[in-house]
Formats: structure tokens, C-alpha cells, sequence
């Protein structure tokens, strides 16, 4: 990434979280009035943190941090946000690994789940539009045979980026397609298979059963694969995707996150509650409904643009 375009991503990203970073700012501001760093003034700190998605725990364990070096100091409001922007960056850092395509598995197969609406067929219009920009080519894998909206969707998204579709019926057996397509993508030589998967079936176990069934069959043609699974999830839901996070990871081996809707989101302190709890990769975070709008996650940027710094 250019200087300019990181400029302009950070920009973005800042206007996205507005929302997130108003309420942290705002929560900052009426605590410090009285400029000393007091229990009562922590407190309070905490719960702003939770009030902003941050979770129970994470907020007693930054406020804990942060309090330790400047307990009955008189602080500032800016130094507040510094320093605890600091300590968000050190929970994000470890997290913040983009999705590196190991090029010795041809295809590099990537299965997408997610709940229904979270994002997923949009993300992988977005990730296959940034492998076709690198010049690699791309197999998408219209996954979600429930709904015919979603196999249009991902056609849609496949000629807009240039990236052949693999589809079958409205209702028929998706694990059958998904082998089908990595056959496809091994014949026609693509660099990565893409696998959109339904967001919701009858129940739970519906879906559970379906993904497990997606999995097995890919794991025939080539026993590591998928070589990575992302779960999408929705920033706008907030402690919800905690809830989320358990029940995928119970059902495929989630290899990473990628988390959507930013823009505009009041709950984007969400990722560091995430981070902090499951430790899983964030491989990228979405800020818009285009292309350009997925972008690494990067967590000093993150952290900075939350608290607004
Ligand atoms: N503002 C915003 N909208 C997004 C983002 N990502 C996805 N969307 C929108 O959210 C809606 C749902 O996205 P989809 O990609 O269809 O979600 P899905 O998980 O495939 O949904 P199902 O196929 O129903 O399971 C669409 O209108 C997308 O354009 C984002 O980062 N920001
Ligand atoms: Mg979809």
C-alpha cells in the first residue's frame, strides 16, 4: 500500500468507527473532569469500555493495566486516549495477521461461513477482487444452494472481478458442489478456490450437518483442505458474535476472522473483546460495501482510530 492510499484507508477507517469512537471519547471526557486518576475516575473508565463492546473482562483488564503506571496522577484527557489506545494496539497486535495463501496447495482452497447477512459473499467478491488484482486466478463456489439469490449474488461478484463460478441448482446438495468446484479449480488451473456457504437453514443442526458434509467431501480430493476456513462476522451485531465465534468453531475449524460492517458501527470495540477472549486471527475487516472496502487489519490503526487519537 502507497503512503497515500494508507492515508486514505485510515481516514476511512476513522469516519467508520465514528460511532465506536464517539462513545469512548465522550465516556473519556466526563470522567477526567476532575484530572486525577482516582478509583472512582477508573471505574468509570471501565465502564465506558463496556458500554463501548469491549466486554466485561477486556475493560477490567485495560483499565487494570492503564491504572497501574498512573493510579492518583493527574492525567489529561489526550493522555488517557494515548495511553489507552497503547494498550488496545498491544491486545490487537497479536491478532492482526492477514490471510497468507501457502501457493505449494493449487488451488489454495478458502471455505467462508458465517451467519446469514454477516457478510460473506461480499467478502469473498472483495478478497477474490485483490487475488485477481495480484494476478491470480480465481474459482468461486456458489456454496449456498439455499436461496437462488445467493448463487446470483456470487455470479454477480465472479463477473465483476473476472473470476470463473461454480453453481448447481437451487436446493441441491451443496457438499456435491463443493467437491465439483474444487475439481473445476484444480482443471482449470486457479490459484484459490473460494467456498460461500449458507448463512441459515432450517435449524442449527441443519446447517451444522451441511458444513461438516462440506468438509469431508473437499478433505477426498486433498486431506488438508480447506486450507483456510474464515467465519464473517457482523461488527453491527456486537457481543452477539461472541455467541457466534463458539458455535462455528464448534462445527469447522475456523482458521480466522474477518469482521464486516465497521462502517458506521457504534460497536466496533467488539474486536478487541474478540481478541483478546478467542486469540483467532483477524485477517481483515470490512468498512463498505465495495471492493476497496476490505483492507489488512492493522491494529495500531485500529486501535488508534476507536479511541479516536
Ligand atoms: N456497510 C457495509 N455493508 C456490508 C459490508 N459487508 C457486507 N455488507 C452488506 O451486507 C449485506 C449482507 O452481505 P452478504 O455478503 O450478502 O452476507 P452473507 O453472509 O453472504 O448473507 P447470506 O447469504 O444471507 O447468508 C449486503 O447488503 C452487503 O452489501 C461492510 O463491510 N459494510
Ligand atoms: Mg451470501
Amino acid at each position: 500500500m502507497s503512503e497515500e492510499e494508507k492515508s486514505g484507508w485510515f481516514s476511512r477507517l476513522k469516519t467508520g468507527l465514528r460511532r465506536s469512537s464517539e462513545k469512548i471519547s465522550e465516556g473519556i471526557s466526563s470522567v477526567f473532569t476532575k484530572h486525577q486518576l482516582d478509583a472512582q475516575a477508573l471505574e468509570e473508565l471501565e465502564e465506558t469500555l463496556i458500554s463501548a463492546d469491549l466486554g466485561p473482562s477486556t475493560a477490567a483488564n485495560l483499565v487494570h493495566e492503564f491504572g497501574k503506571s498512573r493510579f492518583g496522577k493527574d492525567v489529561t484527557n489526550e493522555e488517557v486516549k494515548q495511553a489507552l489506545a497503547g494498550e488496545i494496539a498491544k491486545i490487537l497486535e497479536p491478532v492482526a495477521k492477514p490471510l497468507d495463501i501457502n501457493f505449494s496447495h493449487k488451488p489454495f482452497v478458502i471455505l467462508v461461513v458465517g451467519v446469514n447477512g454477516t457478510g460473506k459473499t461480499t467478502t469473498i467478491g472483495k478478497f477474490a477482487q485483490s487475488y485477481v488484482d495480484h494476478g491470480l486466478k480465481v474459482t468461486l463456489a456458489a456454496g449456498d444452494t439455499f436461496r437462488a439469490a445467493a448463487i446470483s449474488q456470487l455470479k454477480i461478484w465472479g463477473d465483476r472481478v473476472g473470476a470463473e463460478v461454480v453453481s448447481g441448482e437451487q436446493g441441491s446438495d451443496s457438499a456435491a458442489l463443493a467437491y465439483r468446484s474444487f475439481e473445476q479449480a484444480r482443471a482449470n488451473g486457479s490459484d484459490v478456490l473460494m467456498i460461500d456457504t449458507a448463512g441459515r437453514l432450517h435449524n442449527k443442526n441443519d446447517l451444522m450437518q451441511e458444513l461438516a458434509k462440506v468438509v469431508r467431501v473437499i478433505k477426498r480430493l486433498d486431506p488438508d483442505a480447506p486450507h483456510a476456513t474464515i467465519l464473517t462476522l457482523d461488527a453491527t451485531t456486537g457481543q452477539n458474535a461472541h455467541a457466534q465465534v463458539e458455535a462455528f468453531r464448534d462445527m469447522v475449524h475456523v482458521t480466522g476472522l474477518v469482521v464486516t460492517k465497521l462502517d458506521g458501527s457504534a460497536k466496533g470495540g467488539v474486536i478487541v473483546a474478540l481478541a483478546d477472549r478467542f486469540k483467532l486471527p483477524i485477517y481483515a475487516v470490512g468498512v463498505g460495501e465495495q471492493a476497496e472496502d476490505l483492507q489488512p487489519f492493522m491494529a495500531e490503526d485500529f486501535a488508534k482510530a476507536l479511541v479516536n487519537v
